[in-house]
């Protein structure tokens, strides 16, 4: 009988070892992959604490060595100059993996940099290391398979996630664009937004502010970076704003309209 999924023990290494790489880092380790980590910042201190091994950068030819599985965990601004700088003779035959918060920018550019012969998995959790610091369980994991040959291997690695409870879903980046650019990047262009009011905690706050509050402060304690690749690299991102500001004098008008409406009712009652 064929192994379990998950069964057969994975090579995965993490380019870009920051925050959100060790995050997943971690779970990979823990659902048993020999994980190994790369990056700018010497993480070796981080890297043995998960069980997984760090290698700086000029020792990029040990780090891929026998991996089966490569994760680009690195910004959006920063993913196809760091995806060219690899000779591709490091990623041939691998299943190579981004976790950007934008899709089609990702699958282009793999699509256009990467070598022929190596599988392209796009895929976004749709968490991170604050709103998936208690467990991933439910939360929505998005995966496109671009190109896929060895349907096992890439199958193992979408195992962990599952074995975490992920939500998972299987969709096109162009659809996780669409959606993404309504619902995650207007929620950031309104944490902003009211970032910008420097709004604080008051004596008599309702549950709806303190909501504000806390949309707010999640999403201003994401880097400006993420911020702007949303906005760039989004192509529906430029819609989303121009609508937003649209419905913002839209609602005025409402007002406006209300108060001459009200004005002009005072007027006939007085007459
Ligand atoms: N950074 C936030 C968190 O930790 C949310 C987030 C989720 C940010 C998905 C980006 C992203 O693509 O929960």
């Amino acid at each position: 009988a064929a192994p379990p999924a998950g069964a057969r023990r994975l090579n995965i290494g993490v380019v870009g070892f920051g925050k959100f790489g060790q995050f997943i880092a971690r779970a990979f380790a823990r659902r048993g992959a020999a994980v190994r980590g790369t990056g700018r910042t010497d993480e070796t201190a981080a890297a043995r604490a998960m069980g997984a091994r760090f290698y700086p950068m000029y020792e990029q030819d040990e780090f891929f060595r026998g991996l089966d599985v490569v994760v680009f965990a690195v910004s959006i601004l920063s993913f196809e100059e760091v995806l060219r700088n690899i000779p591709a003779e490091y990623l041939r035959g691998k299943l190579v993996v981004d976790v950007l918060s934008v899709k089609v920018h990702a699958k282009k550019t793999m699509l256009d940099a990467l070598p022929g012969d190596a599988d392209i998995l796009c895929t976004h959790p749709m968490f991170g290391p604050e709103s998936g610091r208690a467990g991933w369980q439910s939360l929505p994991f998005v995966y496109d398979k671009v190109r896929v040959g060895d349907h096992e291997r890439a199958s193992d690695f979408l195992a962990i996630w599952e074995q975490e409870r992920c939500k998972m879903v299987e969709m096109s980046c162009e659809l996780h664009d669409e959606y993404a650019a309504n619902t995650q990047f207007i929620t950031h262009l309104m944490g902003r937004i009211l970032g910008e009011q420097r709004l604080a905690q008051t004596p008599i706050d309702t549950r709806g502010f303190q909501s504000a509050l806390r949309l707010m402060e999640t999403t201003c304690s994401d880097s400006f970076d993420l911020f702007y690749g949303l906005y760039k690299f989004n192509a529906h991102s430029h819609e989303t704003l121009r609508g937003l500001r649209e419905s913002f004098a839209q609602v005025e008008r409402q007002l406006a309209a209300k108060e001459a409406y009200m004005a002009a009712k005072a007027d006939m009652a007085s007459e």
